[in-house]
């Protein structure tokens, strides 16, 4: 019996290096390479996030994932078509195929996975919801907001998280719901409503725009878990792993010591997590169907995830805080390249 099982085993494992690593095929990824370009679904433009510089460029920590993949697939992190995309717009633009991906500030929530066919393959940021008010008014705490006028965007994970806040103290609020951030920003700052609600990435982003920045503060208390993820359709499983393992290829950059500053000078490594990572050996990236040298052109050409963080996110005045690898005692961990 014992020997049987033995015979089993040798013969599973035979099996398993017997069998070569294949391209893998992957429509989304044929299509994006007819194309030239990854049509990238991002936000309408917040900074630190997605947002048009003064030369028309798009910048961001979701920008850089957009990119990411596209050094990935196609050789080139700028052979992205940005298609900016309201909270209403998102879920249905990737799911008509109009987006390969979408890099969007967008919650990883289980109604969104299910009910829109989307699959979230990896987290980018970990966020939460929180409230941005002025100076004047003296809010320091959720509960001077009971009775308040709250601005906020519609077909986002926000309007559920304040509506629970409140009913868990008690307390009501009346929405005002805005679809263009720019409008929503706006009525704000115009006095139209209390206070803002949002991730408070966004918050940080929407106050730089603010006449003085000073006059607006983002109160402390978070009230609800917001992962920020990358998401695909159904139907690709080849195109979601070419995705997911690009944005943790800048993860396990940074855990690995890698920069765009070094990462040619890493083939030269004898550290064979890095020479796994650089493509020396191995065949990582032949499984996806693609080449090996596709995390090291990802490093080369957008970075690792702190040089993302410190260009995108630190500008805001945000800590890395949960952003942290886990190894520093964060949230972000990539699974082994290997
Ligand atoms: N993470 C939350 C909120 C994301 C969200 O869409 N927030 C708005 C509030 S400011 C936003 O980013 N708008 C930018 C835009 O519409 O371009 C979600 O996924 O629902």
């Amino acid at each position: 019996m014992r020997i049987l099982r033995w015979m089993g085993c040798l013969m599973a494992s035979v099996l398993a290096t017997a069998a070569p690593a294949m391209a893998q095929g992957s429509a989304t990824l044929d299509a994006v390479k007819a194309r030239g370009a990854v049509r990238c679904g991002v936000s309408t433009g917040f900074p630190g996030f997605a947002a048009p510089d003064g030369r028309g460029e798009w910048r961001g920590l979701d920008v850089d994932a957009c990119r990411a993949v596209a050094a990935a697939a196609l050789g080139d992190a700028t052979k992205v078509q940005y298609v900016p995309l309201t909270a209403v717009q998102r879920l249905p633009s990737l799911t008509s195929g109009d987006v390969d991906m979408l890099a969007r500030n967008t919650t990883w929530a289980l109604g969104r996975n299910t009910a829109q066919s989307i699959n979230f393959v990896a987290v980018n940021y970990f966020d939460g919801t929180g409230f941005m008010v002025k100076r004047a008014a003296n809010i320091t705490r959720l509960e001077q907001l009971a009775g308040s006028t709250i601005c906020i965007q519609p077909g986002t994970e926000t309007g559920l998280a304040v509506q629970d806040a409140f009913r868990r103290r008690n307390i009501s609020f009346t929405p005002l719901m805005i679809e263009q951030v720019e409008t929503l920003a706006n009525t704000y700052f115009a006095g139209r409503c209390d206070a803002i609600a949002s991730d408070q990435t966004q918050l940080a982003g929407m106050r730089t725009r603010a006449s003085n920045v000073a006059d607006h503060v983002i109160l402390p208390e978070l009230v609800s878990k917001e992962p920020l993820a990358v998401a695909v359709r159904y139907g690709d499983d080849r195109w979601a792993n070419i995705v997911r393992w690009s944005i943790w290829a800048m993860m396990e950059a940074e855990e690995l010591g890698l920069t765009s500053a070094n990462v040619a000078a890493a083939q030269a490594s004898t550290e064979p997590a890095v020479q796994r990572f650089v493509g020396r050996t191995g065949d990582l990236g032949a499984g996806m169907g693609i080449d090996n040298a596709w995390a090291a052109r990802i490093v080369a050409q957008v970075g690792n995830y702190s040089e993302s963080f410190e260009r995108n996110v630190t500008p805001l005045g945000i800590a890395r805080g949960p952003n942290r690898l886990w190894r520093d005692g964060g949230l972000l961990i990539a699974p082994p390249f290997r």
